[in-house]
């Protein structure tokens, strides 16, 4: 047996991610909730015939007037009354712990809503406990200017201006998202101190670690000079174009705010923070930067998940941010979240569901933590909604430029019922056509669905310890048509061998006792290798696992 190496579980796991709106309705208003995600729990964990992940990370269940569902956070203590109560929330803490699931928060501490009892008395006065809890500045000509022009140029991520002129004050506030989204002030140790005390209350509640929203933003230039001016383009149609972030993002003094959070979390063993970046670097190289022993334990790059589906590309984005960890860095490998188009038409095409099974093995087999996002274990398309039907004030803002956001949160699909199992009632985004056919239901007894590989690899994740912890290498040259890398730990060795193209092709096999089959997305693949001389045989869009025999021993086992 390979020496072990004790891994946290937020290294050896699989994160899954809700969206509660969308994933269980219990009450028949349209919206997710609590009790209803209670009731699917066993679909996460639990059960043989559940999906086996090990953590759960929910998208903000706090209050909020939802102008950015639930990243506008109007409470930071309380469940919305929508989602259920804190009483729900205990349940479901208790319901996870029996499950053996970690139960992972959103922090969205960069900004709260203008409906914060926080915010309602920063507008009405300069003066007060909370006159500086938000980031006030007066319009450019200086005091008793009125709305003389904004203090600076920092934008809004959605579009525009980033400040906004207030009558009472007489002044401006920074607002990096919607202007119902004022961002807090980490300059005053207040706001630091109701963090704080924020995280205290669910870690207090049983959460095992929060992902940090746009966290890289907390801090801004303390003379709110403005962002020198760039002409290269942001990437993004809804990001603002023309400007670079040196002013209003990852100032030095973030690396304070980050160390008393994982403070917080070290104060007891095995909690976790994991930090979502707005960066413009596409490789993620300042995202890496906030890894670390006195800040976060893991970092999102969205690299892999911006790539177009080509093993060179895929081969660029995995090594890119590898590198930028470092050798003892650990990665997280994100395919889809609530902020982009799925995966399924991301890279789908006509033959979309054999990539997403391809896509699977690359979020679950390479080195590193998978975030996989509520739906993507069938395959679940983006939905494209007319106009009226737009929540997301990004869609709304931009459409037909953007949709926006709304097509990758649509319900769940369970089954193939009214509301696709998800409500009885109407619900807030419409259910896709698609749920009548492509929905879990269907999924769990076709034994070459999405469903069945997402299962399938998450149990071998769980079995073998070499691809929860063994090291990883690709070759240094990627192939124009096939990813593959291997895993090694002790005497143990995998190969991932995955053809992206859609031609049957012959690959050379590399030196290495790999000559088992352990996996295949083409499922009908049985026993030794069709190995004719030193070159595997790939159908169109196959994946294969291979493995030596000390690892096939531990999967017959
Ligand atoms: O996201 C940051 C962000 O800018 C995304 O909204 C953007 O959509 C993404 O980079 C895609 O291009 C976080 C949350 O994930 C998002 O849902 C919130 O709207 C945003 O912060 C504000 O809280």
């Amino acid at each position: 047996m390979p020496h072990q190496q004790p891994q946290p579980w937020w290294q050896r796991g699989v994160v899954y991610q809700v969206y509660p709106r969308s994933f269980q309705d219990s009450d028949g208003d349209g919206v997710g909730d609590l009790r209803g995600l209670i009731q699917r729990l066993d679909h996460l964990a639990g059960s043989p015939h559940s999906l086996g992940v090990d953590a759960l990370w929910l998208s903000p269940i706090q209050p909020s007037p939802d102008r950015d569902f639930g990243y506008d956070i109007a409470d930071y203590c309380d469940v919305d009354p929508r989602y259920g109560t804190l009483e729900h929330f205990d349940e479901l803490v208790a319901a996870c712990r029996e499950r053996g699931l970690r139960l992972i928060l959103d922090g969205v501490f960069n900004h709260s809503s203008d409906q914060h009892p926080w915010f309602q008395a920063s507008r009405a006065s300069r003066s007060g406990p909370y006159a500086d809890f938000y980031l006030w500045r007066h319009g450019k000509k200086g005091p008793g200017s009125g709305a003389s022009g904004a203090p600076n140029n920092w934008a809004s991520t959605f579009g525009g201006p980033g400040w906004r002129h207030v009558a009472e004050r007489d002044q401006y506030y920074l607002h990096s998202f919607l202007a119902q989204q004022p961002d807090l002030n980490w300059r005053e140790p207040a706001v630091v101190q109701a963090v704080e005390a924020a995280l205290r209350f669910w870690l207090e509640r049983g959460v095992d670690g929060f992902r940090l929203d746009v966290f890289n933003c907390y801090l801004k230039d303390a003379g709110f000079r403005s962002n020198p001016r760039s002409w290269h383009p942001a990437g993004l149609l809804y990001a603002y174009i023309g400007q670079r972030h040196e002013r209003d993002r990852d100032q030095p003094e973030l690396r304070e705010a980050l160390a008393m959070m994982r403070r917080v979390m070290d104060e007891q063993p095995d909690r976790m923070l994991v930090g979502e970046t707005l960066d413009e670097d596409p490789e993620y190289r300042r995202a890496a930067s906030y890894v670390g022993p006195d800040r976060l334990h893991l970092a999102f790059n969205f690299q892999l998940l911006r790539s177009r589906w080509s093993a060179p590309a895929f081969h660029r984005a995995i090594t890119a941010w590898t590198l930028a960890l470092g050798s003892g860095g650990w990665p997280t490998w994100v395919l889809s979240n609530h902020d982009f188009p799925r995966h399924a038409s991301r890279w789908g095409g006509r033959h979309a569901d054999d990539r997403c099974k391809l896509a699977a093995m690359v979020a679950i087999c390479l080195r590193g933590t998978p975030f996989l996002y509520y739906g993507e274990e069938i395959g679940m398309r983006e939905a494209r909604l007319p106009f009226r039907r737009l929540r997301d004030p990004v869609g709304r803002r931009f459409y037909p430029f953007h949709r926006g956001r709304d097509g990758c949160r649509t319900p769940m699909q369970w089954d193939g019922g009214p509301g696709a199992g998800f409500t009885r009632g109407t619900p807030w985004l419409p259910v896709q056509a698609e749920a009548a056919t492509r929905n879990l239901a269907v999924q769990r007894g076709d034994p070459s669905s999405i469903f069945r590989v997402y299962r399938c690899l998450i149990a071998l994740r769980k079995r073998l310890c070499v691809l929860q912890g063994g090291a990883m290498e690709l070759p240094e040259q990627a192939h124009f048509q096939v990813l593959s890398w291997r895993r090694s730990l002790g005497g143990d060795s995998l190969l991932a061998v995955l053809n992206m193209s859609d031609r049957a092709l012959a690959w050379p096999l590399p030196e290495g006792d790999e000559r088992r089959l352990i996996f295949g997305t083409l499922l009908d693949r049985r026993g030794a290798l069709p190995s004719v001389s030193g070159r595997l045989h790939l159908r169109p869009r196959e994946g294969l696992l291979l493995g030596n025999e000390a690892v096939m021993a531990q999967v017959e086992g």
